[in-house]
Order: C-alpha cells, then structure tokens, then sequence
C-alpha cells in the first residue's frame, strides 16, 4: 500500500462531492441518490479524514467489489476502515474513468461491521455454535468430508464457489472440487443468472461472453436494451449510454417495467413477461421480409439463412401484439431502427435469461443481431451485462463448473480432461457434475450428502426458499466460508470467516472481458483469511501438497492450462491495466472485440439457430392472475449482506415492497404504502405497496433483497431452462390482496443512480 500525499486534496473532494449532493437535493426535485449519500456521511468523511495525520493513511487503487462493470477506484485507508474512495489516475480506470455509483462509493459499512466473522465457527455438543481455532475447525472439516467419502464416494460432495472472490480462488475450488473431493459437481451463481446466455452465445456465436467493449458500448450508432434494469444494476454502463443517446444514438428499450433507462429511450415499449422469443422473432421476420437483412454478412458469415428464414414466419406483428403486448407498429420501427443503424449494440439481462426458456432467448437475440450484420464491427456486436463482481472470470472462465475445465474446455473432452488429471495429478470423471439448481433435488434424493459454499447466500438467492431451506437443514455435513453468518451458514456444522476483496489481492474479469487488478487496501480482520489460503490449507489437510506462495502463483499455473488466459499473468496486468481475453501468449495484446474475421465455431461462421414459439412454465390464470416478476434496486445487492450494513443505504431502502400498477391496485382496493398479501402456489409474503405505473396492469415486482418476507418464498425451484437449469425468476404466477392490520414505509420510485463524478 502506497502512503498517501494527497489527504487534503481527497478532504476537498469530498466537500464538492458534499456540496454536488445538496445542490441536487435543492435542484433535483425528486431526489434521489442524497438518501444514501448522505450528506452527512460525506461531511464525515472528509472530517475523518482531515482528522487523521497524513502519515496514517493509505491509498492503493483497487476493482469494485459489488458488481461486473468492473470500476476501479482509490481507496482511502487508515489501515482499519475504508475512509473514501476517489477517481483514480483514468490510465488504471479503462471502464468507468472517473464514475462510480453509489455502491462502489459508499457502501464499506460491512467491513468493520460487529457481526463480521472474524474466528472459525463449530457447533458445540448442544447445536449452538462456539468459536474454535483454525486448527480444531479444520479438523472437523477434514473429518466432515472424510466420513462422507468414504460412506458414499466423492461425488456425494458438492461446492458452490464464489464469484465474489478472485479469478485465483476460484480456479483453486475447481481444482479443490475435482482432485481433493474428487466431484465434477461444483458450480456458482451463474446457474441462477446468465447461464443460458452462455448456452446461448456458445451454439450461436462460440463464446459464452460479451462480443463488445466498454468503448463500443459508448460510441455504438444504436441500441437495443432488453430485460437490463441498467441504470440500477449496471450504474456507470447507465449512465455511458445516457450520454451517448443524448448525442444522437438511439436507444430501444423493450421490458414489461419502465425502468429508468426507458426514460431515456427512443423507443419504449412494454411488454408481457416471459415472451421474448416471440417479438425477438417478430423483429426478424419484418427485418427479413423488407429485405433489411444484411445478405452479404449472412452469405459470408453465418450458416442455417434458410431455417431461420422459415422459422420465423409465423411471428407477424399482429401475433407479436396479441401474445407479448407490444404494438405491431412499435415492433416496425424497431426493426427499422436496428436494421437501418450504422452499428447496434444488443444489450440484455435477466429479464432475457432467468426463463425456462432463456437459452432460446439468448439465441433469438444471436440471430438478430447476425441477420443485421452488427457483430465484429466497431459499436457493433452483443452484450449481456454479467452480474457479479467476477461471474464472467471466477463464475466461469476459470472453471469451477459441473461441466467445463478453466477456459470453457469441456469435462467430455478427453484431451482436456488429460491435460488437467497431468497437472493436478488425479482422475476426473467425464460425467457432468450437478448444476446448483439440480444440486438441491440431488440432495432430496439422497444422491448428494456435503456441500461446502463459498461466498453464495442460496438459503435465500435459489428458487423455492422453502425447499432451498430443508435441503440444507437435512444436509448431512455443510461447510460455509462467508465473511458473515448468513442465513445459509445458520445451517452450518463449520463457518469458516474469509476475507473481502478489500483484505486481498488477486484479480476480477469484468462483463467485457478485462482481467484487472484487486488490491488489499486494508488489514486482514481478525482471524479472516483470504479463500485461497483457506482452500490450500484444506487441500494440504487432506493429503494434497499445494503450495503456493501468492495469488500470483496460482494464475500462473492456471494461465498455463487455459489458453484464452494464456497470456494474462498477474505480472502483466499490473503493468498494462486491463487485459481482455482471449489473449494467447504473453506478446498477444488482448481481445478488444470478438468476431472480427471469424466465430469461434467449428467451421469459423456463426450458427443461426431458429427458435420457435415459447411460453412461460407457469402462466397466469383464474386462481392466479397476475405475473410477478423479481430483481433488484440501485442501492441494495442481492441478499444484502453487504448493504444492509450500510446506515446511510438503509436509511434509503430498509424493507421490502411491491411494485402495483394504479389500476390493478384500485381493482383490489390496495393504498399506497399498504401492506399487500403475494400468494403463488409455492407461499405467500406480505409487503408494503409502491403503486406505480412503472409497471404494467398485468405484472407486479418484488425485488430480492430482504430476509423477511422474502420474494423467493413465491418463485419455484421446479421450472428451469432445459439446457442452462437457469430458474424462472422473472415468472411467477400470482394473486395479491390488501392486508389491513400493518403498515410500512417505501421507497420514492424514480431513483437517480448517478453520484455526481461525471
Ligand atoms: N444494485 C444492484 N446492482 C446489481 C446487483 C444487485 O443485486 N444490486 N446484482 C448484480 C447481478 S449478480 C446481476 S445478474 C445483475 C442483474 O441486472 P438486471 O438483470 O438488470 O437486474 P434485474 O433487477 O433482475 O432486472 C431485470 C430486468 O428485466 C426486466 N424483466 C423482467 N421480466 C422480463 C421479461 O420477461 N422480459 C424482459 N425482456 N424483461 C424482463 C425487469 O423489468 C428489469 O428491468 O445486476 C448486477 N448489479
Ligand atoms: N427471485 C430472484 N432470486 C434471484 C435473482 C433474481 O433476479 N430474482 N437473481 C439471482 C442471481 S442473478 C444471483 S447472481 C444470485 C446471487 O445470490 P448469492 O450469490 O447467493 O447472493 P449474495 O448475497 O451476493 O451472496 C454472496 C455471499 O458472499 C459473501 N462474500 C462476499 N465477498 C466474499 C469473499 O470474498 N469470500 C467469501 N468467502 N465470501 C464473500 C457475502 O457475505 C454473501 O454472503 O441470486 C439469484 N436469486
Ligand atoms: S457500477 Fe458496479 S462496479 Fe461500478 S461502482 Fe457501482 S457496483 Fe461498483
Ligand atoms: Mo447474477
């Protein structure tokens, strides 16, 4: 850590940040982000820090640990706690130059939080937990997973890893699942989020990962924004389409809520849940029909013209208005939009893949964005917004997956599976492992005995928490490695308390495929250590000898096996700033745009793959009317582990709410503020009511924030994506009522997501 000169100059900052924040509050009239930003944290902030003596403080720029844009920033230390955060020099900040959002700039809270794990947790002979040292709870570790090896084989163990922690972790629990346990079924939350767009893009396109830049989302002539609440969840990404739609690009917006960034759009228009394939496929047919088509791309570059061609004949615009909702006119002029613009990004989320049918979603979007020519060319080409801070690199490129080594190379594979049974010394199984979603019935069926979960909540973020609960209840041995006592880890026999990103050093791959730098800027917590030293230390317990000396080491063994990282070394990184992958050897310069010259397909073209009509598994109906669908806020991250020891974001958004169009509310009597009863067929909740007609007459939406009242009591652990096992999230079909003895504050509906760095 670099000892800071600068201290007044991040005081001074902090006092214009201060006086930005109040002038939006005075100019602003709905405001917005001065809830959680507190004025009065900002002002002791900079006080805190013009207390300490220069001497005292640290600063050392690191990556963002909350979600995938992948910000970079200086932070501010006494050593103990985070002070500020400040731009840093824009050379080390390729994707968001000088922005961040709240989150990134505020949200520390947790790090000194008195809950924080800080020592081993075992349970002592009556069930309560007690701490233990290190030694003692790795011992009832090694005889956890020990006891079960040898009653029921290695297989009968299970990881979750995290994406949350580094790229270097989670190549070390791939590796932990296959050669220490000996099990292919380790995976992560990828599975409940963009899994299917991996399954998707690697049928259509080859990889399972943005074909675009940070820069083509910023200089792109159009977009093409679906099932992405951007400006919420992907704040700086936000708030770089804003500027360059009011420099003249378009912005199409298709969501069945009107979330912010359709504010912004040229085009927005409200659709029903669960039928995406159906207007996508609309898009295509008009595009086709009025010759709009890109004919040489298609002819050079793609293959299966013809079948997409007669697939998506039935989808007629009066079709697409009478299933999805979206006017026959509004489904014209987007496709003129898309096919006439000069370069388009198509830019999606969940609202695309957490279906029973997201893989076909993903690969409907595939086809249109081939069939237009807008892939491989600057401000041209596809992008889903990945989620968690490192889901593209620790979630999936590293391989801690049921069904791929590092890199994407497949466990059927025999060469790859070679190669690594070489270098960790051990058999792999070329069956798949279980999926996470599957994980949980495995268990039920007495087919899957331990789990060890690293960094994951699924207590509360898998379907069905009902069903998720039991499970782990009657989980025979559990181990969970979590910076707090979450609601999983209650069902621990051993908590294992690991570092935070801001405690450890390793590196993040971002949504457009940049590996960057993760530093420690502050001490170890307690008795907390980093996930790599806990998984090493295990692995040696149980008969293995790692011995790795830094994280360094690990991506260096790792870069050795895994040919798209080939030529990233930590080494490197720290030097040149970001990486993107695929980069093949230490001289190759990186990937900035995938596709240029070919796909990475067998034959180098991309394959269109037709999609034919698709519902919902589960529709609404007499009993159950309406759609609910499910997601997140701005100023919350997932089961708020993190943010809920946030005083300043608690102050701002503390419970749970429904989102109720006017006129459904007035149907059932139900005020604003009041609390509504949600019943599905799996449980009900009863949440305040936020009445607005951000959403439509036929859906309401809970997001997935709050332990109490939790929204996945409703959603349903059955109806997953048939390739990808990605839940249906996004539909659930409801009936909702107004409950009278209680009472509940809520959220302002419109929140500006920006902080004023920009
Ligand atoms: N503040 C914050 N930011 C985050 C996170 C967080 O918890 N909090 N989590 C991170 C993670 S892991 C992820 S994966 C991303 C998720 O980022 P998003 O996917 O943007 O987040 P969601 O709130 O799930 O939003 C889904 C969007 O899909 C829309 N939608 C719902 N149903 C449908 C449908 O059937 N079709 C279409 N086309 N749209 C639909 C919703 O209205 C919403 O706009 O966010 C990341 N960033
Ligand atoms: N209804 C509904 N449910 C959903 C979704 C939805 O849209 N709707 N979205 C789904 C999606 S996209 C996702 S990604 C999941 C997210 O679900 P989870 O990944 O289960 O949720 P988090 O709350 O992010 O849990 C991360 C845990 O890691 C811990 N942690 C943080 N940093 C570290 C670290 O460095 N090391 C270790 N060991 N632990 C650490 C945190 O304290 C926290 O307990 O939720 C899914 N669930
Ligand atoms: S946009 Fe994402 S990466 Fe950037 S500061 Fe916010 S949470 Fe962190
Ligand atoms: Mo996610």
């Amino acid at each position: 850590m670099a000892m800071s000169n600068d201290t007044n100059g991040v005081a001074s900052y902090m006092q214009q940040a201060k006086e930005q924040a109040c002038k939006n509050i005075e100019h602003v009239a709905e405001d917005v982000a001065a809830g959680t930003m507190p004025e009065g944290k900002l002002f002791d902030i900079a006080q805190s820090i013009s207390d300490k003596r220069l001497d005292e403080l640290t600063v050392d720029t690191t990556t963002c640990g909350y979600c995938a844009v992948g910000c970079r920033f200086d932070v501010y230390s006494d050593g103990d706690e985070v002070l500020a955060t400040r731009p840093a020099d824009p050379e080390e900040t390729p994707v968001n130059g000088i922005s961040t959002c709240v989150k990134g700039k505020f949200s520390y809270g947790f790090v000194n939080a008195d809950d924080r794990l800080t020592k081993p947790l075992v349970r002592n002979e009556s069930g309560e937990f007690r701490t233990a040292s290190w030694d003692e709870a790795y011992n009832r570790v090694v005889a956890g997973f020990e006891d079960i090896m040898d009653k029921h084989g290695g297989e009968a163990l299970s990881v979750i890893a995290s994406s949350k922690a580094t790229n270097e972790e989670n190549y070390l629990m791939g590796k932990f699942a296959r050669q220490v346990l000996g099990t292919n079924t380790v995976d992560n939350c990828n599975r409940l989020c963009h899994s299917s767009t991996v399954t998707g893009l690697a049928k259509t396109f080859g990889y399972g990962a943005a074909s675009v830049s940070i820069e083509d989302l910023e200089t792109t002539d159009c977009y093409l924004i679906t099932g992405s609440n951007t400006t919420e969840a992907h704040p700086v990404i936000g708030t770089r389409i804003k500027q360059n739609v009011r420099d003249g690009s378009d912005l199409i917006v298709f969501d069945p809520r009107e979330v912010q960034i359709a504010e912004y759009a040229t085009q927005y228009t409200q659709i029903t849940p669960g039928y995406d394939a159906v207007w996508i496929n609309g898009l295509i047919r008009y595009i086709i029909e009025n010759n709009l088509h890109d004919a040489a791309f298609i002819e050079e570059r793609t293959t299966g013209f013809e079948e997409l061609k007669e697939a998506v004949q039935e989808f007629t615009p009066e079709l697409v208005e009478e299933i999805t909702g979206a006017p026959a006119a509004e489904i014209e002029s987007a496709a003129e939009t898309v096919a006439t613009a000069d370069s388009c990004v198509f830019g999606w989320t969940l609202g695309i893949t957490e279906h029973s049918h997201g893989t076909e979603n993903v690969a409907a979007l595939a086809n249109l964005a081939a069939v237009t020519g807008n892939v491989g060319k600057p401000g041209a080409g596809v992008s889903p917004f990945r989620g968690q801070n490192n889901v593209q690199g620790g979630g999936g490129d590293m391989g801690p997956l049921p069904d791929n080594l590092p890199g994407y190379q497949k466990i059927s594979n025999d060469d790859a599976r070679e190669t690594f049974e070489n270098a960790w010394n051990c058999d792999i199984s070329a069956e798949r492992g279980y999926y996470t979603t599957e994980m949980f019935h495995a268990a039920d069926a007495g087919e899957l005995h331990g789990m060890y979960c690293i960094g994951e909540n699924p207590s509360l973020s898998e379907p069905g928490k009902g069903h998720g609960e039991t499970v782990l209840k009657n989980m025979e041995f559990l181990v969970v490695q979590d910076l707090f006592l979450n609601e999983t880890a209650k069902y621990a026999d051993v908590v294992l308390p690991a570092c935070s990103f801001l405690e450890k050093e390793g590196t993040f791959t971002n949504t457009d495929r940049t590996v960057q730098k993760v530093n420690p800027v502050i001490e170890q917590r307690g008795d907390s250590k980093p996930d790599w030293v806990i998984l090493q230390e295990l692995a040696n317990r149980l008969g293995r000898e790692w011995d790795y000396e830094n994280t360094a080491a690990i991506m260096e063994e790792m870069r050795q096996l895994t040919p798209i990282y080939g030529g990233i070394s930590q080494e490197r990184v720290e030097r040149e700033g970001g990486i993107q992958w695929p980069c093949f050897d230490l001289d190759h310069p990186g990937t900035q745009r995938l596709y240029t010259e070919s796909f990475n397909t067998e034959d180098g073209n991309a394959h269109l793959t037709p999609v034919g009509y698709s519902e919902p598994m589960e529709t609404p109906g007499d009993d159950y009317p309406l759609t609910l669908t499910t997601g997140r806020v701005l100023y919350q991250y997932h089961t708020g582990t993190m943010t809920h020891r946030e005083e300043g974001i608690m102050e701002y958004n503390d419970q749970n709410f429904v989102e109720i169009n006017p006129e459904t509310a007035a149907d059932d009597g139900i005020m604003d503020g009041e609390p509504v009863r949600i019943e599905s067929q799996r449980g009900e909740i009863t949440v305040p009511a936020q009445i607005t007609d951000r959403v439509g007459t036929d859906t309401v939406f809970v997001p997935m924030h709050f332990a109490e009242n939790a929204v996945n009591e409703l959603t349903d652990s059955e109806r997953l994506d048939p390739e990808a096992k990605t839940p249906e999230f996004k539909v659930s079909a409801v009936r909702i009522s107004s409950v009278e003895d209680e009472t509940g504050s809520v959220r302002s509906a419109d929140a500006d997501p920006t902080v004023g760095d920009d």
